[in-house]
């Protein structure tokens, strides 16, 4: 192990990690990595490739690391971890994945984060930059690690970043950045609501533009810059965009301008109007053309596991909203599905609740849930907090979750698994949770 007092240590040897060790190797700067794991997944990789990189596994040392001059510290890994705050506390700089694109990439990068709809607003606006020609790499926390992307020949980086990642990032400058909303989220991680909030708006230091969201105080900065270009549901100002009914049709607009009516859009619900929005108001800020923006959007069929359609069975929708991994994202769920349908929803949820509080399911659940299946970890404590309006049902795992929904589900309801939790207690991922369930839904008769 490194113990210069110039040690630059790699903390966490996940995907964030490895891709920190395959950059610093490549730019020649010796490094070492701890992981506080015995058996961290890409352990074998690391000693394969870089056997050189001398690494620890196991209870991480305060010793070790306070002797540090910078920790790369990856997002799985709170600062307050005891070894890495008493190295700050020893005044070790802290740094991450993101934090050294920030610092090397010579292309613009456009900041992405929120509670819900970040790797559905980055990927759309991904396909809105491939389409106006530009060389794009979209990644960070959705699909490739930052550092595997960074390339001279890149035009564009358009990077979903969580509050994790933003915790280790203080030299961002992104060319626009954008907070798309907050609700709670990851409470185990945080104090408290403003501390996960205080964490979100880091995204927001040394950004050229900023991007915000008018129905969602709490996600905007607390000044915002002459610069900053508005998206809403409601009807725009001039330079805004937002939402313009017109003879009897809802219209994308930025301010009187109509662009696109919303039913041309291959994805329904307003919140999928609002990551619309929110996509063509960052597009405008790294000056797209409307035409490729537009073209972008009509063509957006939306992510897997993000209330997606799967099947109709004797009258019945069938959806998989897996992704929905916390309140915010359910309450869209069954608020958009449920718009028409009071009543005659079929929700299945619960998993790993993060420290959720619940309560604000109940009403909705009340109004739109004929019945709510209930599974996993938390299934209690979200069952609790239900109360006793709705008729809940537990079960053992997603298989029996499908049967009985389907027993209960009558022609014309819609079932939808919408879970308010993680997957991890059950299922290695969102991923997992939602082929499996598919699966489930597509064996039935
Ligand atoms: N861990 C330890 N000890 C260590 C290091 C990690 O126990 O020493 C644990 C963490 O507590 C965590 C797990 O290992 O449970 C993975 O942590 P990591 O930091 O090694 O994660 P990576 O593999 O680098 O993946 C991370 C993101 N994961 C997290 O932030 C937890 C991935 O986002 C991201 O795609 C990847 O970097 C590339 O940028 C996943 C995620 O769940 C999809 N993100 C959260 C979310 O979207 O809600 C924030
Ligand atoms: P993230 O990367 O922030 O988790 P995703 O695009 O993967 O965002 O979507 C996560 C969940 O949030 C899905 O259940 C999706 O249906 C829901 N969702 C998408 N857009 C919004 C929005 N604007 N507001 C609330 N929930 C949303």
């Amino acid at each position: 192990m490194q113990s210069s007092q110039q040690a630059h240590i790699v903390v966490g040897l996940g995907q964030s990690g490895l891709s920190m060790v395959r950059f610093l190797v490549r730019s020649g700067q010796p490094c070492s990595v701890v992981d506080s794991r015995e058996h961290p997944p890409g352990l074998d990789i690391l000693q394969r490739d870089y056997p050189q990189v001398a690494v620890q596994c196991g209870p991480l040392s305060a010793e070790l690391l306070s002797a540090a001059t910078v920790l790369y510290v990856s997002p799985g890994l709170a600062l307050s971890t005891p070894a890495i705050a008493s190295a700050i506390a020893q005044g070790v700089r802290i740094s991450g994945d993101i934090d050294v694109l920030a610092q090397h990439a010579r292309a613009p990068i456009v900041a992405i984060t929120g509670s819900n709809a970040k790797s559905t607003v980055t990927t759309l606006l991904g396909q809105m930059c491939a389409a106006a020609q530009l060389h794009v790499a979209v990644g960070g926390n959705l699909g490739v690690p930052a550092l595997d992307l960074l390339d001279d020949a890149v035009d564009v980086y358009v990077m979903e970043l969580s509050s994790f990642q933003l915790e280790t990032t203080s030299h961002l400058r992104a060319r626009v950045a954008v907070c798309l909303n907050i609700s709670e989220d990851h409470m185990d991680r945080y104090l408290d609501l403003q501390d996960y909030i205080a964490a979100k708006h880091r995204i927001f230091t040394g950004a050229q533009t900023v991007v915000i969201n008018r129905d969602d105080v709490a996600s905007q900065p607390s000044t915002v810059p002459a610069t900053a270009i508005s998206f809403g549901l409601g009807v725009p100002q001039a330079g805004e965009f937002g939402l313009v009914e017109q003879a009897g049709e809802s219209y994308l607009a930025l301010g009187a301008q109509l662009l696109l009516p919303v039913k041309q859009l291959k994805v329904r619900g307003s919140h999928n109007y609002a990551n619309a929005l929110a996509a063509l108001a960052l597009g405008s800020a790294l000056d797209l053309p409307m035409p490729a923006m537009l073209s972008a959007v009509a063509a957006f069929t939306g992510l897997e596991h993000r209330c997606q359609w799967l099947r109709q069975v004797q009258g019945v929708d069938w959806y998989n909203d897996s992704k929905a991994t916390n309140v915010g994202a359910a309450l869209a769920a069954i608020e958009g599905l449920g718009a028409g349908h009071a009543g005659r929803l079929v929700l299945i949820a619960g998993g790993e609740g993060k420290g959720a509080d619940f309560s604000s399911l109940q009403a909705p659940v009340a109004q739109y849930c004929r019945a709510v299946i209930v599974l996993g970890r938390d299934a209690e404590r979200l069952a609790h907090a239900l109360g006793a309006e709705v008729l809940i049902e537990r079960v053992a795992d997603l298989e029996e979750a499908v049967a009985v929904a389907a027993g209960l589900a009558q022609g014309g309801d819609i079932v939808v698994l919408a879970p308010a939790c993680a997957s991890l207690d059950m299922f290695k991922n969102f991923e997992e949770r939602g082929e499996i369930f598919a699966q489930a839904v597509r064996n039935l008769p």
